[in-house]
């Protein structure tokens, strides 16, 4: 089994540790400290449930000690592919207990995901619900089990069918005098996926010391206490929704932890004022439809003081309704599973808390922000942020390749381009890679051309991104047939399904063309290609929707 690490160089952890960023906490200490300091007080709810700190903590072990039972070493990667359920906090917290390593899948995610995150992590478990949004998770956990070697066991939540003889998470349980002593802090706790611009998502391990330092300064720059309800809207799973404060944020300050089933407002507003919702996330789209649905019916969502907005870019004409439509303090967020996390502060200037991204939240987190050729571009110019700080890693987990590429001397580069303000406030201005932001999803074009590349009669595909009020942007696919062929865009989409890949891969747009008019001498490149696509579908789209002149008389 490969290691997993992520390290910083000697003279750096030294500052992190003197400066009190990094304090030595972990996870399983995080929260056997809460339940002992209020067993009593609800740590998460879902529906009509609560759990107490007490029962969440008695329970995590409880499982996690079952585990060791079964065999299980510290050190073995788990994967959890959970939606937001009181049973990811069990699962989570009890492999914390018992030192083993959650890595987190998005319920959306298919066979072509889970199967690539497991053997990547070389993952001996899985832990998932038999049925998340009508797919079927637990048939697939009993099939991959019969295809990965390494996988033991897929541990399932309310097993039936195909998955009936599977272990169910229930009824696994043990003495917790067996969990072993808490983990080196140093060590990896668990492990994100990136968004990825090329290929398929890759690990990222992040450690005790790292990521707890994130939940304490986020719970301090997002006013999260022990008063504080967290209403976790977007999926769990995400690390903005996990971290930023996010509902690991909402446990280290003692909150409480409000689980949504639905984003959509009939069902979310009611659930913000019947629980006292004080701060939730929200990507811009989902944002946007709070806003107008806010607008339209005069909700009334008296408990919500904070509403973080990230995962994309948020419009400064859209920022500009949060306060006086919603009645509570926008905080914008930019942030990336690899680390950095910027916020507009609540006091920041109105101007600032709209029209910038918010700042970093260390005074260790070194910015750069560079042009073409690796100079740096003074404060109000464009260039390619490059970052390094105490919670921001130095290494995707075994990806020699993209190591070189994403990592210069100790610096992770984004690949968003940014514009520093005086300040030390960032604008997010686009980014340079060629991966679709798709209602806060990132999307791989290279991993959608080659699913599209897959089908018999496509001769060559080329994805881009196109801007998308709604969606922020959405997925367009050129498609050159080969010789003969007759496909429909329907035929696309469904071939896309069989692909066994998360549905909001699959192109919104599908255009197909005769030829992709590379007329210059030679091949160019897929990057350059894309580029142009891009600004032609711009231009037709413009095109199709300017009135006629006849329309204007
Ligand atoms: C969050 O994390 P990831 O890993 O899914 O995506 C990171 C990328 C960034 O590099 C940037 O391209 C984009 O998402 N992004 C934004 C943004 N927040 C993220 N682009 C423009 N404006 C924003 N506010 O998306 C994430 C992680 C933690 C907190 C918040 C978001």
């Amino acid at each position: 089994m490969k290691p997993l690490s992520q390290t910083w160089p000697d003279d750096l952890a030294a500052r992190y540790k003197a400066r009190g960023y990094w304090r030595g906490e972990t996870f399983p200490a995080m929260l056997r400290d809460r339940a002992a300091e209020h067993p009593d007080r609800i740590a998460l709810t879902e529906g009509d449930t609560n759990l107490t700190y007490g029962a969440l903590n008695a329970r995590a072990r409880s499982f996690g000690a079952g585990l060791l039972a079964r065999g299980y070493q510290p050190g073995d990667r788990v994967l959890v592919q959970l939606h937001n359920c009181i049973e990811f906090f069990t699962a989570t917290f009890g492999l914390f207990a018992a030192g083993l390593v959650p890595v987190y899948a998005l319920p959306a995610h298919r066979r072509t995901e889970v199967d690539h995150l497991l053997r990547k992590s070389e993952a001996v478990a899985m832990i998932t619900k038999a049925r998340m949004d009508g797919f079927d998770h637990g048939a697939l956990g009993a099939d991959l089990l019969g295809d990965i070697p390494a996988l033991r066991e897929v541990i399932l939540i309310g097993g039936t069918g195909d998955a009936a003889g599977l272990p169910d998470l229930e009824g696994i349980s043990g003495d917790p005098a067996t969990l072993p002593d808490d983990p080196d802090p140093q060590s990896v706790a668990h492990v994100q996926i990136s968004g990825g611009s090329t290929g398929m998502s890759k690990l990222i391990p992040r450690t005790h010391d790292d990521y707890i330092y994130t939940l304490r300064a986020s719970n301090e720059i997002c006013n999260v206490t022990a008063a504080s309800v967290y209403g976790a809207v977007l999926p769990v799973a995400h690390n903005f929704t996990m971290s930023s404060p996010g509902v690991y944020g909402a446990l280290h300050a003692g909150a409480r932890v409000v689980l949504f089933p639905s984003p959509v407002p009939d069902a979310a507003f009611p659930l913000i004022r019947r629980e006292g919702v004080t701060i939730t996330g929200l990507v811009p789209p989902l944002a946007l439809l709070w806003l107008d649905s806010a607008d339209r019916s005069q909700a009334d969502l008296a408990p919500l003081e904070v509403l973080l907005v990230g995962g994309a870019k948020f419009l400064p004409e859209a920022a500009r309704r949060v306060t006086p439509v919603l009645g509570c303090t926008l905080q914008q967020v930019f942030g990336m599973a690899e680390g950095l996390v910027n916020y507009t502060r609540l006091d920041d200037d109105p101007a600032v808390i709209t029209q910038t991204q918010g700042r970093p939240i260390s005074p260790d987190d070194e910015i750069l922000v560079l042009d073409d050729a690796g100079q740096p571009v003074p404060d109000g110019s464009p260039g390619h942020l490059l970052t390094r700080g105490p919670y921001t890693i130095s290494a995707y987990h075994d990806e020699a390749g993209a190591n070189t590429r994403s990592f210069e001397d100790g610096f992770y580069r984004t690949g968003d381009i940014v514009i520093r303000h005086p300040s030390g406030h960032l604008t997010v201005q686009g980014r340079a890679g060629d991966h679709i932001n798709r209602a806060g999803e990132k999307i791989s074009a290279e991993e959608v051309e080659d699913h599209l590349l897959a089908h018999p009669g496509v001769f060559d595909a080329v994805v881009v991104s196109i801007p998308d009020s709604h969606l922020g942007e959405r997925i367009a696919a050129f498609i050159q047939l080969k010789q003969g062929q007759a496909l429909r865009a329907l035929d696309i989409r469904k071939f896309m399904r069989t692909r066994q890949v998360a549905p909001f891969k699959t192109p919104d747009d599908i255009r197909f063309v005769t030829e992709f008019g590379t007329t210059a001498v030679g091949k160019i490149s897929r990057k350059e290609l894309r580029n142009q696509l891009r600004t032609a579908a711009l231009a037709e789209d413009a095109a199709a929707d300017t009135p006629t002149e006849a329309e204007n008389t």
